[in-house]
């Protein structure tokens, strides 16, 4: 038996033993300070140093680790988060392959450093793509994979050393192969008479500029020495009486004394329970509703965790949980037992400067723009995006298809076991991050696969039923082309999700052929599998301010008329088994150059600064009317007041 197969049936088996609802081993909390815990950001400058070397060796060659990285050869200042892309004039390095360092000289508060008894832990968010850490010179992580944190206990590293600053240095490798995820190549130009010595490309098969370096946040955190490691929560409801299904798992204390209480948003206690898996139960429960689907949508209790080792030690985590339930029929998505229509958006991580670094005055925006527009949802394509994103989406009631970066997989290399193993510990790292977020309602395990090559069977019935077995509480879906014979994913999958461009990629100019190919494209999905479908993607470029009527392609006319020959079949359909429709793409965003991309990709209903075009105020009028027409609204909410 090969080592992968091995590796797959003891995944199966642990699944099968843990019984759990959602089970995944090990935590990834999201550090929160509490009265146990405190946290101190490292974000900022950064020295940074790109490996330019021929074979982008020189840094570990020459071990830049053990030493400044400013001692090594000349550093720059380089902004932490943020990918490290556009930040320069220079275009050598926005188009680097290859290692990056990164580093900086911080200072521990000496109490850490004295209490024995407290555990210090660095946490990057995430590093595209693959990160090497060390601290003090000595390396305490590894981790492949440029959308999820991970993170290293580095006390036993920085005692030894009390009195000095601390150095932390990351050295970031941008280059995706057959094997990674998403997957890529890199392709060596040996014809001298076009190109230089060593001249190589990287070439990938998705639509969006490979950003690299430390898009979130660095920071250092600390928990006790007997901690609380993990929680997880599953919630339902019966008549007016929720339920908080828990589990909590502690490293650190053999018999640990769990005490856990829920509070509601004025503050009062509602509910409690003894011990490291339990129920709360909670008379008159307020539900987490989706955004213009209840008067009080994004309702969230809190939930302290305290745990007492036998040492005495207490630690305390708390946590925002929302109480919802989630299920899918043969035609209809139901939150909270009521049918639920997506009318929502694509997004990425994505502007100006900063390419997917972490930005609080852009995520706001965001936000504010996706309520403006009266959009319910969106989907994570085609990465996870930044755990406070999903945190706000829990706070505004905005549903989240959660997908993973299994994107562009083209390559009949990329379905072999290795790529399939590596591909089920990112979903393994995406539920345990993500698992707890009342907003995220579906996993979405891959964007357009070539499902049509012979092993992207066994791989996605592989992937589909391991992601079922870590969390059994949610849908999953993978989303195809509207390619009718690449379905070989679909018979395991909870909803079919389908992109198509008609009128675009397919009849380029021709408008008139979409309400023909979006009707057989609905009937014969629905017609094979009787399961509920979203439009996951649909749209047209529109670069702003081009005009054209009648309309052609590029015009803010054609892009415009493009979305409103697609809703008239949407709103045929919705009233039998569509459940749901996401414009691509919320705003205009980089791409790799190409002579297919005018600056990047231009469908988006606002540009990449976060302005409206004309489309933006179609879905607007339309994601209004049809919440109007389903949705119980709070009274402010009614379009146009707001
Ligand atoms: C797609 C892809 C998305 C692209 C989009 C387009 O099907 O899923 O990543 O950006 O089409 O605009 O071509």
């Amino acid at each position: 038996m090969s080592g992968d197969v091995m590796w797959l049936l003891k995944l199966a088996c642990l699944a099968a033993v843990c019984g759990l609802t959602v089970c995944v081993t090990g935590g990834m909390l999201y550090p929160r300070e509490s009265p146990s815990r405190e946290r101190k950001e490292l974000d900022g400058l950064w020295a940074f140093r790109a490996d330019f070397s021929p074979d982008r060796s020189a840094g570990f060659n020459q071990a830049w680790f053990k030493q400044p990285l400013a001692e090594t050869g000349p550093v720059i200042d380089m902004a932490v988060p943020s990918s490290f892309n556009d930040i320069t004039q220079d275009a050598e390095l926005r188009d680097f392959i290859g290692w990056v360092w990164y580093e900086k000289e911080v200072w521990v508060p000496v109490r850490w450093l004295q209490d024995k008894d407290t555990r210090i832990v660095l946490r990057v968010g995430s590093a595209h793509y693959y990160s090497v850490v060390w601290v003090n010179g000595v390396k305490v992580v590894e981790h492949e994979g440029g959308h999820l944190p991970f993170e290293a206990d580095i006390d036993g590293v920085i005692r030894k050393d009390v009195g000095m600053p601390c150095r932390i240095t990351i050295a970031v490798n941008n280059t995706l192969d057959l094997h990674t995820l998403p997957p890529g190549t890199i392709k060596y130009m040996n014809d001298r008479t076009k190109y230089p010595t060593g001249y190589f490309i990287q070439g990938y098969n998705f639509d969006f500029f490979n950003y690299a370096g430390i898009h979130r946040s660095v920071l250092l955190y600390t928990t006790p020495r007997a901690y609380i490691d993990d929680i997880t929560v599953d919630t339902n409801f019966s008549d007016s009486t929720g339920f908080v299904f828990y589990n909590v798992s502690v490293v650190g204390s053999a018999k640990p004394a769990v005490k856990v209480a829920l509070s509601g948003k004025d503050g009062r206690c509602v509910a409690t329970a003894d011990g490291p898996s339990g129920v709360l139960k909670v008379p008159e429960v307020n539900l987490w509703w989706p955004y213009l689907m209840h008067a009080n949508a994004g309702y969230l209790y809190s939930m302290e965790v305290q745990l007492t080792a036998e040492s005495g030690q207490i630690d305390v985590y708390v946590m925002p949980v929302g109480i919802r339930t989630v299920e899918v029929t043969s035609s209809k998505f139901l939150i909270n037992k009521k049918p639920f229509y997506f009318h929502g958006v694509n997004k990425h991580e994505d502007a100006d400067i900063r390419g997917k670094g972490f930005d609080w005055p852009l995520i706001v925006k965001d936000f504010n723009l996706m309520k403006w527009m009266g959009a319910n949802s969106f989907r994570t394509s085609h990465y996870p995006y930044a755990e406070e994103i999903l945190q706000m989406a829990d706070r505004h009631g905005i549903v989240v298809i959660d997908e993973c970066p299994g994107v562009g997989i083209k390559d009949i290399h990329s379905f072999g076991n290795e790529s399939l193993a590596h591909h089920l510990v990112v979903m393994e790292e995406l539920v345990r991050r993500d698992k707890n977020h009342p907003s995220v309602v579906m996993w979405s395990v891959a964007n357009e696969p070539a499902a049509e090559m012979p092993p992207a069977a066994f791989y996605f019935k592989q992937l589909v039923a391991h992601t079922k077995s870590l969390d059994r509480t949610r849908p999953v879906t993978f989303i195809t082309d509207s390619n009718y014979a690449r379905d070989l994913g679909a018979p395991y999958v909870d909803v079919i999700c389908v992109n198509s461009y008609f009128s675009w990629y397919h009849d380029p100019g021709h408008l008139e052929v979409i309400p023909i190919q979006l009707n057989t494209q609905f009937d014969n999905w629905y017609g094979k599998y009787q399961k509920p479908i979203i439009q996951s993607e649909y749209g047209a470029d529109a670069v702003p301010g081009l005009h054209n009527d009648p309309p052609t392609m590029f015009t803010e006319e054609y892009q415009k008329q493009v979305l409103q020959n697609y809703h008239k079949v949407f709103d045929q359909k919705r009233k039998e088994f569509v459940v749901g429709e996401l414009i691509w793409n919320f705003a205009d965003f980089m791409t790799s150059q190409g002579i297919t991309r005018v600056v990047g990709n231009k469908k988006g209903m606002f540009t990449r600064q976060r302005q409206p075009k004309s489309a933006a105020f179609l879905l607007r009028e339309r994601y209004w009317t049809i919440a109007n027409g389903t949705g119980v609204l709070p009274t402010w909410a009614k379009y146009p007041c707001h």
